[in-house]
């Protein structure tokens, strides 16, 4: 009995011609990793650690040799907190030699200002007055360092600023000392002459029940009020947002869109539950597409930053190959998202479903053309334009058939 042919085409690996594309990572595509993400050990609240430690000058030929250009760190990463100052040199010696041999960039630093009990009630917001006047001086001490190394990003993710319990925080004060904070270090970066911006990193909630500036959007509202705004964007992590229920890329879009997208944190999260940190693709497959559709379209000049963890069940191969994972799966998404923008099936419908109209101002007539013209509203036939269908089915429908390579 003769088959019928599938309805949606010949599958691509029927083709003999067929040859999946390399999809080698290269410098150009600006991968980094921080050292405690491939270096996690795999501690969890519950277990110990199931991995040894790696030495950062490992981690860094290890990135290089997958085709990473950067690496990232926060200052107790590479230097454990107590180093005296000569075993600080010593390390940082052995660090840029690192870098060195093999051409990896620092483009991102920040502070650990979460590990040490000092910090259990926070850092910057913290209630007692010393811990914040400690915090500062640790997080200037990196900003130092991050310069010293050449990095344009600093980012501050405020771990844990925030409460389990009403009363044990003023919000509206800790806001206030959270810009007090922002602002000195603005201030620091300026009069050092640093070229480095500020990365504000939100997170709804772990390790605090709820942490402070938790999502894309407090975090823009919140950076308006700062004394120098133009040196403070956000670093916004994929799994972050979708703890909170959101539509990553639609937040990624508007940190763009208000010319803040300083830096990203790219990894995968399987829905509203604790931060997985998978390595991104994984997790939500069709935001990591529409993401990096955004990222390639929107002329993002920034690293791709993976900020994941490498599950605890995995031996060291495990973890170089889920850092190869998520650059692979970059590229992968990227090729994806190229073919569906250039696909002619897909221009006409993204034109059958008015993006081109969306494009288009709403009154470049001015109030006062508004006002005059009768079709706007007296003539406007709005149960005809209700029933106008908007063709978004189609134009999906031919997305996925792109990230599937279905097409
Ligand atoms: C934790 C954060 C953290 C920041 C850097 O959830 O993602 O890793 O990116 O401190
Ligand atoms: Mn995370
Ligand atoms: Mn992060």
């Amino acid at each position: 009995m003769s088959q019928e042919p599938a309805p949606y085409g010949p599958a691509p690996y029927e083709s003999a011609s067929y040859e999946p594309a390399p999809y080698e990572p290269a410098p150009e595509d600006k991968f980094s990793f921080g050292l405690w993400t491939v270096g996690w050990q795999g501690r969890d609240p519950f277990g110990d650690a199931t991995r040894r430690a790696l030495d950062p000058v490992e981690t860094v030929h290890r990135l290089a040799d997958l085709g990473a250009y950067g690496v990232s760190f926060h200052d107790d990463d590479l230097i454990p907190s107590g180093t005296d100052g000569t075993g600080r040199e010593a390390v940082l010696k052995r660090f840029r030699q690192a870098l060195d041999a093999t051409g990896l960039v620092v483009p991102m630093a920040t502070t650990n200002l979460f590990t040490h009990p000092v910090f259990k009630d926070g850092a910057f917001t913290a209630n007692d007055r010393d811990v914040r006047r400690y915090a500062l001086r640790k997080t200037l001490r990196t900003i130092d360092l991050a310069a010293e190394l050449g990095a344009h990003t600093y980012v501050a993710w405020g771990g844990r600023e925030g409460a389990e319990s009403g009363a044990a925080k003023d919000v509206r004060a800790a806001l206030d000392r959270m810009k007090e904070a922002l602002d000195l270090l603005g201030q620091y970066v300026t009069e050092q002459g640093y070229g480095l911006r500020f990365a504000l990193e939100p997170k709804p909630n772990e390790p605090r029940g709820d942490i402070l500036l938790p999502t894309v959007g407090h975090a823009l509202a919140f950076i308006e009020r700062l004394e120098r705004p133009e040196l403070f964007g956000v670093n916004p992590e994929v799994g972050h947002e979708q703890m909170a229920g959101l539509n990553f890329p639609h937040g990624v879009a508007q940190a763009l869109w208000a010319g803040k997208l300083f830096h990203i944190d790219l990894n995968g999260q399987c829905g509203i539950k604790y931060d997985q940190d998978l390595r991104f693709g994984a997790g939500d497959l069709r935001a990591a597409f529409w993401l990096v559709d955004l990222l390639e379209t929107a002329g993002y000049q920034g690293p791709r930053h993976f900020d994941f963890k490498p599950p605890r069940t995995e031996d060291l191969d495990g973890v170089w190959a889920s850092a190869a994972g998520c650059m692979r799966n970059y590229l992968v998404l990227k090729e994806r998202a190229a073919a569906f923008r250039t696909d002619s099936a897909v221009q006409e419908a993204l034109r059958a479903a008015r993006l081109d109209e969306l494009a288009r101002p709403t009154a470049e007539d001015g109030l006062a053309g508004l006002l005059a013209d009768r079709t706007a509203y007296e003539s406007f036939d709005a149960q005809a334009a209700a029933a106008r269908g908007m063709a978004f089915e189609q134009l999906d429908q031919l997305a996925l058939n792109h990230l599937l390579a279905a097409v």
